[in-house]
């Protein structure tokens, strides 16, 4: 391969995944004047999340001037709420002005690492054939993209055109035709309203109704760009404003749910506001805490439902047979097109990739038998020497952006990576006992939220327990992770070897 790499051909850091995550890390690494590294995507372009996810009407539901990294600030988002293609360029802008080129390594699929304890060297497998030696190894491969099909009888029987919202097939036109959307989670909300102007018909199938709040999603005035461009100091300002506005989101999220009932009331009014027809309003009405499940962002989910082409459908779906859908109530809706919009198998952790650390350990593997996946601050897992993870267990986030955590973690990988490029450790791994401390801490923590308040949701492991999100405020990941401490890890180096381990 082409890429810059040690003399040795040794990578100092091999980097899965070229999304924020991976972008993030690779551009610190750069900072820092190291060299030695690669980044390995399956897809064939950069962006993760936003190169996969390119259906109509795709946004993020976290605004622009907080949703990108706080060292490339832009002035230039178009909007509130910028679409997925312009994030996505974004990122692609980003990547061109720190020289990322050279580093990333498409079409690269990494099928495989493991451990090589003797050499304190972890063997990386491409999809191309290839291993590649490294000293460390970063995974930036998200937790949004494997898509979850539900299991819906006769679905593989259905002749029309049918695809996953991440899979959007865009030589469909839903003009003049009956679509069917399956699910009422982020993606859907977005979808719908989308396709409600051409659609003969559509369909949204319900199972759960979903607190939507409105997004009050407006364009970026030609003033503020300017303002912003000629004063970036003052578009930090507006990124902490929204930073903190939304942060102190935590104290209803994470510290008192009661107090998530007051968000439930502006909630409430929009939805008695934009929609009159009290049966429509009924069924769309959530009968869960607020936060439970992710808040849904939205200008135009409830005027689309208003439509005389739209129908929310509660009734469950029986089957699907070559052109219709069949509820249990023994309705038939012949559609053309069904888009399920069902979300993704978040808690496969590290999809694809077989990770291989110390005595043969499987990480995947234990973390399915355990039925919760642990780790330490999302970072390191025990018995997985110079393993660090991007958006790992419970960092993801239901009240802030989470390129607000990728940095604070990118920040803390550098610090414990510094420890093996000044020679004082050839292996870095953290204690069994800090990890099992600092997750019954986070347990004890996780009790207290509202993620906990008895909805299901894509957040919970199957026993209930909470494996993806971060049970406090960012500002307190960020205070905990701003400095590595070298007492919670196991430094080895050849002299000491793994006898020393604690
Ligand atoms: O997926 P979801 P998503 N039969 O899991 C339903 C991020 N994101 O792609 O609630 C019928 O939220 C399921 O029903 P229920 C964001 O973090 C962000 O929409 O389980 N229905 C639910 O309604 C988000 O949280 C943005 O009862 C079935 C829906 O499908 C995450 O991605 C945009 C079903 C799945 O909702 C995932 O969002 C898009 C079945 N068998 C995504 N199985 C923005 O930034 C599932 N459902 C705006």
């Amino acid at each position: 391969m082409d890429a810059p790499s040690k003399e040795d051909g040794i990578l100092d850091v091999a980097i899965i995944g070229a999304g924020f995550g991976g972008l993030a890390m690779a551009i610190a690494l750069k900072k820092a004047g190291r060299t030695a590294f690669r980044v390995f995507e399956k897809a064939s372009d950069l962006g993760g999340t936003w190169l996969f996810n390119r259906y109509p009407g795709i946004a993020c539901d976290v605004p622009s001037f907080l949703y990108s990294f706080s060292f490339a600030q832009n002035p230039d988002w178009s909007r509130c709420y910028s679409s997925g293609d312009e994030i996505w360029r974004y990122m692609k802008r980003v990547a061109d002005d720190h020289g990322l080129h050279p580093y990333l390594h498409f079409n690269v699929p990494v099928t495989r690492a493991q451990y090589d304890e003797a050499a304190r060297l972890w063997q990386v497998t491409l999809g191309t054939g290839e291993t590649v030696l490294t000293r460390a190894l970063v995974t930036g491969t998200g937790a949004l993209h494997v898509p979850s099909l539900p299991d819906i009888n006769g679905l593989d029987t259905f002749a029309g055109a049918k695809f996953h919202s991440a899979e959007w097939n865009e030589d469909f036109d839903p003009a003049g035709k009956t679509v069917a959307v399956i699910g009422t989670g982020a993606s859907a909300i977005q979808i719908v309203p989308s396709i409600a102007g051409k659609a003969h018909q559509v369909y949204l199938f319900q199972r759960t109704p979903a607190w939507v709040v409105p997004r009050f999603d407006r364009p970026t005035s030609a003033m503020t760009k300017a303002l912003f461009r000629h004063l970036p100091l003052l578009q930090r300002l507006y990124r902490t404003l929204v930073y903190t506005r939304m942060e102190l989101r935590a104290i209803a999220f994470t510290v008192w749910p009661s107090l998530m009932k007051q968000l439930e009331k502006p909630a409430r009014a929009y939805l008695d506001a934009a929609i009159q027809d009290p049966g429509l309003r009924a069924a769309l009405t959530p009968n869960y805490t607020i936060g439970c499940k992710r808040v849904l962002v939205s200008d135009d989910f409830y005027p689309a439902m208003n439509r005389e082409n739209v129908a929310l459908i509660t009734a469950r779906i029986e089957r699907i047979e070559r052109e219709a859908i069949v509820t249990a109530d023994g309705v038939r809706l012949p559609v053309d097109a069904i888009v399920t919009a069902t979300g993704f198998r978040v808690t496969e952790w590290i999809p694809g990739v077989q990770l291989i650390g110390r005595d043969g350990r499987d990480l995947t593997r234990e973390w399915h038998k355990a039925g919760a996946a642990r780790a330490y601050y999302g970072i390191t897992a025990e018995g997985f020497p110079n393993l660090f993870m991007l958006l790992g267990p419970n960092t993801g986030l239901g009240h802030n952006s989470i390129i607000f955590m990728i940095e604070a973690q990118t920040r803390y990988i550098m610090r414990c990576l510094k420890w093996l490029w000044a020679g004082e450790a050839e292996s870095v791994e953290v204690c069994a006992e800090v990890q099992r401390t600092f997750n019954e801490w986070l347990n004890a923590r996780m009790q207290r939220t509202v993620w906990l308040t008895g909805c299901k949701s894509w957040y919970l492991n199957p026993d209930g327990t909470n494996s993806t999100i971060w049970p406090s405020f960012t500002l307190t990941y960020w205070w905990r992770t701003h400095a590595a401490r070298r007492s919670d890890f196991v430094l080895e180096t050849a002299k000491t070897g793994p006898a020393a381990r604690a």
